[in-house]
């Protein structure tokens, strides 16, 4: 039988935060667990399977997807034939896993900057087409204040304070040309920082400033687990977590995780996509699921292919084992 990518256990789970334990409500990058995880943004929210996330990993776009939903039968499968043979890159009639592979990043990609080009629209209040720090608080806080940075209101301690300081370093290390304003393209910098190298450095600053509480530089077990997530769990969560620590982020197995082992936790698809990118999950729906019935047969069918698969994703040249 095919064997299909797993989660690996490095992706972030949803126990516990490498930095800022919150929810935002603006969907923001940071999700509850507190990782940057683009690959699997919106699919698992609390335990239930969006199965739209399915199509958007496909077609790249949300709206389409949306689109997609509503199309008559026929014509989503000529859409969806179309789509196949663009992923069949070496034209065989089949796809590899590495051709899904690469399909699938091209579609996160562009669902990020599909995202971020609605929430641009949004926050650029007078649509000048740059954001600027007002713009982006009162829209995304409802804050509304003076654009001017120096009448910005201090901000206190509480979380949501910390939120808006956090977002307003990354602001500004987005702003390339530092003119104090967002366009385009330095506001996807912004709202997907782990897509971009020279923003890893400040996930890796704004992590540390969360959890080094030491100031050592690197992040101890118990800097790890945080002091009020160990008080609130289990014993048995502990040794979960001590193994994941010691087996799967302390590459170098020296009890503490150094800045390439804390940027590979919290933005694990930087390092190992199939950290962030559970196969597994996409692949049921590609061959038992709506899209498989809008499929059909797209390709001629070949001896070697398993005769259940109508879709010829991960056929025989899959690796078995
Ligand atoms: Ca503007
Ligand atoms: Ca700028
Ligand atoms: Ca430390
Ligand atoms: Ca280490």
């Amino acid at each position: 039988m095919v064997r299909t990518v797993t989660k690996s256990s490095s992706t972030p789970n949803y126990e516990h935060s490498p930095a800022s334990p919150h929810i935002h409500q603006h969907h923001r990058e940071r999700e509850q667990d507190g990782g940057y995880s683009p690959m699997d943004h919106n699919h698992i929210v609390d335990g239930v399977h969006y199965s739209e996330f399915d199509h958007e990993a496909i077609l790249g776009s949300v709206k389409e997807a949306e689109e997609f939903d509503h199309l008559e039968p026929e014509e989503a499968k000529r859409r969806l034939s179309i789509l196949v043979k663009k992923m069949d890159l070496d034209k065989d009639g089949g796809i590899t896993r590495n051709e899904l592979h690469a399909w699938i990043l091209r579609s996160f990609s562009m669902l990020s900057g599909e995202e971020s080009q609605d929430r641009f629209e949004d926050a650029d209040e007078n649509q000048d087409g740059v954001v600027t720090w007002g713009e982006y608080v009162a829209d995304t806080y409802g804050i509304r204040g003076s654009e001017e940075e120096d009448d910005e209101p201090e901000f206190g301690e509480d979380a949501e304070d910390k939120l808006i300081s956090d977002d307003r370093i990354m602001f500004h290390a987005a702003d390339g040309n530092n003119d104090g304003l967002l366009d385009k393209l330095e506001f996807v910098k912004f709202t997907h920082p782990e897509e971009h190298p020279e923003m890893l450095p400040v996930i890796l600053e704004q992590t540390l400033a969360e959890k080094d509480l030491d100031q050592d530089g690197s992040i101890s077990f118990q800097e790890y687990i945080g002091q009020r997530e160990g008080r609130q769990h289990d014993k048995e969560w502990l040794v979960t977590e001590k193994d994941k620590f010691d087996q799967e982020l302390d590459k170098d197995s020296d009890g503490r995780l150094n800045s390439a082992e804390i940027l590979s936790w919290v933005v694990p698809s930087n390092e190992n996509w199939e950290g962030g990118l559970n196969l597994e999950e996409v692949n049921p729906h590609l061959r038992g699921g709506r899209v498989e019935n809008h499929l059909g047969k797209t390709s001629p069918s070949s001896p070697d292919r398993d005769s259940n698969l109508d879709l010829p994703v991960l056929d025989g040249r899959v690796q078995h084992d």
